[in-house]
């Protein structure tokens, strides 16, 4: 983040408010996000061991504790606050996904693009890379297309630090307003 955005949207960023951007139709089937389509959408979320769906009193609530998200590859996602447990989490994930082996470049790139719809300069970050600064692409990252074989995981501040994002492997993100992530990613890993 920008230092001037960082004044306005801290509050807002900590929400991970990706959920309430799903429409409404979505948001009422109760299904969860599906890997290998586009315009991949969170509808629900575990939080602390109960899962909220955007109908539930509590939705909102729970959304402004959680600032790492993880998303499994069957779509379901899980909220924390704390960054340990979410790591515990990727690291147990990011395990079974290391054994599966690929012959396709793209089973082991993530590709990210400077504009929505995979549009605009691009970005490819192999599989086991970390970026701990995003240099001209700070802040400016709108879709993303995960390897078919790897996780990756944006972050909202250099040096892998505030909120963050989970993505699981061979996921696309036509833009990531859906998941609060527009132009805000400053550093990521490709697992
Ligand atoms: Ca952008």
């Amino acid at each position: 983040m920008k230092i001037l955005k960082k004044l306005a949207m801290g509050v807002t960023l900590s929400a991970l408010a990706l959920f309430l951007l799903v429409s409404s139709a979505l948001a009422q089937s109760g299904q969860p996000l599906k890997g290998n389509n586009d315009d991949n959408v969170l509808i629900s979320i575990n939080f602390e061991g109960v899962t909220y769906a955007p109908s539930d009193a509590k939705f909102k609530e729970v959304l402004n504790k959680v600032r790492h998200t993880v998303i499994e590859r069957d779509g379901k996602a899980y909220g924390y606050v704390d960054a340990t447990d979410a790591d515990n989490h990727i690291s147990t994930i990011v395990a079974e996904l290391s054994e599966e082996v690929g012959t396709l470049a793209s089973d082991y790139v993530s590709t990210f693009y400077w504009n929505t719809n995979y549009s605009g300069a691009r970005l490819d970050v192999e599989s086991g890379r970390g970026l701990a600064t995003l240099g001209i692409w700070n802040d400016e990252i709108s879709s993303v297309r995960t390897a078919n074989l790897r996780a990756t995981r944006l972050y909202e501040h250099i040096n892998y630090g505030g909120v963050s994002i989970f993505l699981p492997p061979n996921t696309n993100i036509s833009n990531l307003t859906s998941l609060n992530f527009n132009d805000k990613a400053s550093s990521l890993r490709v697992y």
